[in-house]
């Protein structure tokens, strides 16, 4: 596969840029990741970097336009989403038309690896994992140690590229994220129904080719900014109300196998924070098991460090959180809409 080497620096950056703990904003990210391009290693890395600087107004091929949209739906238990998208700057429209509160998160799987050895190789054990954490004969001290063991090097090396965060029923949201690499992605909710078991065992897990689609596609521009970090989510006190165009920075990558995300949700005078605090935690029994202990907005899926998503979201005044699956306890945010 032509991709193969770009894509292993693009690994290998990553993994390098978060061993150093090195935070810097997207922007550097992306023009480092670029780099392989200027070698002019394929024909289509080329008309993308001419494309960028020149920008025609008269394009001849419709296709061609900015936005790039791709359009998902999620029922109790599936994900609806075009089985085919290409790279770039994509908006997911996330509608939920189920009963309980689900995200779509995406990833790419490593080189070779379809949603078949997924669901062969990787889905079980986190099954096992959580019946084990239900009956107490695995101790959250030891989840590290049993994935180790019960799922191929593979299973934890997917590159997690963003989606639209946790959405309460009934509502729909919107995300905007970079898809790099052309290459087999996943998309997959696992949040839990009442009884303990992963959306994604009831159906939550589909596939999406991602094709090479030459350019960069249309960046929203943001409102206002917040900026995840090991210290924690700096984010304004106050936000206007109305429609809002936030950038979220990823600067940091935690400790665990997977990178940071935020979700947004709205409190009301009985929320108590501690309950949707622990709740993040799918690991734990009742952790991301439905219901939800309070309405989701949306939010940008968890993605690499270095990188930035968008959620556009229409705000009322109100209390909200900004809260991450990660290291829930520290790694939230309460702020006012006027
Ligand atoms: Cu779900």
């Amino acid at each position: 596969m032509r991709d193969c080497s770009r894509l292993t620096t693009l690994v290998v950056l990553a993994l390098t840029l978060s061993l150093a703990g090195c935070g810097g904003d997207g922007s550097q990210q992306e023009q480092e990741a670029s780099a392989p391009a200027e070698a002019g290693e394929t024909q289509q890395d080329t008309v993308e970097a001419d494309a960028e600087e020149a920008a025609p107004e008269t394009d001849s091929d419709p296709d061609a336009s900015d936005e790039r949209v791709i359009e998902v739906v999620v029922r109790d238990f599936a994900i609806d989403a075009p089985e085919e998208m290409g790279t770039g700057w994509y908006t997911m429209r996330l509608e939920n038309l189920g009963q309980q509160t689900h995200f779509v998160i995406m990833y790419r799987l490593v080189e070779g690896k379809t949603i078949e050895d997924q669901r062969r190789e990787v889905v079980p054990a986190f099954d096992e994992l959580m019946a084990g954490i239900r009956s107490g004969e695995i101790e959250k001290a030891d989840i590290g140690t049993f994935l180790g063991e019960n799922i191929p090097e593979w299973g934890l090396q997917m590159t997690y590229v963003g989606g639209v965060g946790l959405l309460a029923p009934g509502r729909s949201a919107q995300t905007s994220f970079r898809v790099p690499e052309p290459g087999t992605y996943l998309m997959e909710c696992y949040v839990k129904s009442p009884d303990g078991t992963f959306h994604t065992s009831m159906g939550m897990l589909t596939q999406v080719d991602v094709v090479d689609q030459g350019g960069e596609g249309a960046e929203p521009e943001a409102d206002a900014t917040i900026a995840i970090t090991n210290d924690g989510i700096e984010a304004p006190d106050t936000l206007p109300s109305g429609s809002q165009t936030i950038r979220v920075d990823i600067e940091d990558r935690p400790e665990t196998f997977m990178p940071y995300d935020v979700n947004l949700a709205r409190l009301e005078e009985d929320s108590d924070l501690e309950d949707i605090v622990s709740w993040m935690d799918w690991s734990d029994v009742g952790g991301l098991r439905a219901p939800a202990p309070v309405e989701f907005l949306g939010g940008v899926e968890h993605m690499e460090a270095g990188n930035h998503g968008y959620m556009t979201v229409d705000l009322s005044p109100g209390r909200y959180l900004w809260i991450s699956e990660i290291n829930a306890a520290e790694m939230h945010q309460v702020f006012t809409v006027e």
